[in-house]
């Protein structure tokens, strides 16, 4: 089948060559050579993404907008097959393409502090840039998607429905999750208090989701843009917390391993400020701690909840795979706990320099 989707997109030269690519649980990829170029090729699952048209709508407005109000910005747009439809449904399937950008490269683990700031410098630009678009206009690919009550009745469902073995595995992460249940407590109360705004977002912001120079390691562009919908920031920063700031990844089942890296957490913090520090809100700004919290909290519940379902919604390579990653992050999850109050110094800190920069620099204007 693949050789025909390359034919449909044109490119089944003779001397084109496609090889899988990238780690994504949800979609499959492909890196296609050709002699016209590199292209990325994907198959879009959809099971979970049911109109992929939709998606690469948003992309395509996303693209324009962009393209006018930023024109040096490097934004990845979909390309065509050669009867012009951006999405392919052959027997079934999906697919989807887009260019591959020469002398980039992704990464599966953030190694140093150094990529943690340029990818989360990437990410913020992407929602700065969108300040002034309306993101209530955009589909919404996933309704509901980090609707952390959603999350927590789906987990609970999960939890009565469950059969007796796998209950009886998941015991010690079930009572570990419901003691984290003021996480839930306090997304409502600030729901309530109406503090987020909503902006768009990427809402699936893990390091192989950025584009990295091959030579200078500088962030070039983000890319997986299916999940490009409305929604708040603690999604975006949430998720870099959950994924960048331990050396492991949610897959390691060594627990002794996941920590919390300090210096990334201070990365996170001043790549993303750097762009979005003069759009988020004081009270907005009050979350970006809380933000990691709701992230790994949620993801927990959605690793265990699909383990309590029988592995229907990630897949399992093998037994207890889900319940493994749930545990995983809810190891995490209590590291991250215990960092908080070095996180806030962290924040105090350069939030003290900062205005001792800008009072320094008043006082030059006056001079
Ligand atoms: C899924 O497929 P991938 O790896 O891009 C999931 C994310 C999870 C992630 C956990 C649509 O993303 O929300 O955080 O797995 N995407 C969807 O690895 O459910
Ligand atoms: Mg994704």
């Amino acid at each position: 089948m693949i050789l025909e989707v390359l034919k449909a997109f044109g490119l089944d030269g003779s001397e084109t060559k496609y090889r899988l690519f990238g780690g994504g649980l949800i979609n499959n990829t492909w890196k296609v050579s050709t002699v016209a170029g590199d292209f990325i090729l994907q198959q879009i699952n959809t099971d979970i993404f049911a109109a992929p048209e939709k998606i690469i709508d948003n992309i395509v407005r996303l693209q324009h907008y962009l393209e006018k109000k930023a024109p040096e910005y490097l934004f990845v747009g979909p390309v065509k097959t050669t009867a012009g439809q951006s999405v392919l449904h052959i027997d079934g399937f999906a697919f989807r393409c887009f260019p591959f950008i020469q002398k980039s490269i992704t990464i599966e683990k953030v190694e140093h502090a150094k990529q943690a700031y340029e990818a989360a410098k990437q990410f913020g630009k992407f929602t700065c840039l969108l300040n002034d678009f309306d993101a209530s206009s955009l589909s919404v690919s996933l309704p509901d998607f980090h609707n952390l009550n959603l999350r927590v009745s789906q987990y609970q469902k999960a939890v009565e429905l469950a059969d007796d073995t796998r209950l009886s595995l998941a015991a010690g992460a079930i009572a570990e999750l419901n003691r984290h249940m003021d996480i839930a407590d306090r997304y409502n109360d600030i729901l309530k208090a109406d503090i987020l705004k909503i902006r768009t977002f990427h809402h699936d912001t893990k390091i192989s989701n950025v584009l990295l120079h091959e030579d200078t390691g500088l962030g070039m562009c983000i890319i997986d843009l299916d999940t490009l919908m409305p929604g708040y920031f603690i999604s975006d920063v949430g998720d870099m917390m959950r994924t960048y700031l331990s050396p492991v990844t949610e897959e390691e089942t060594d627990f002794n391993l996941i920590a919390v890296r300090i210096d990334i957490f201070e990365a996170i913090y001043s790549g993303y400020m750097s762009e979005m520090g003069p759009v988020l809100k004081p009270s907005e700004q009050q979350l970006f701690i809380y933000s990691g919290q709701f992230m790994i909290f949620m993801q927990a519940l959605r690793f265990l909840t699909d383990f309590l379902n029988g592995d229907i919604y990630y897949g399992a390579a093998y037994p207890n795979h889900n319940l493994n990653r749930a545990q995983n992050q809810i190891h995490l999850l209590n590291q991250y706990i215990d960092s908080i109050p070095r996180f806030e110094e962290i924040i105090q800190d350069k939030n003290l320099r900062q205005i001792k920069i800008s009072e320094n620099n008043d006082d030059e204007d006056q001079t």
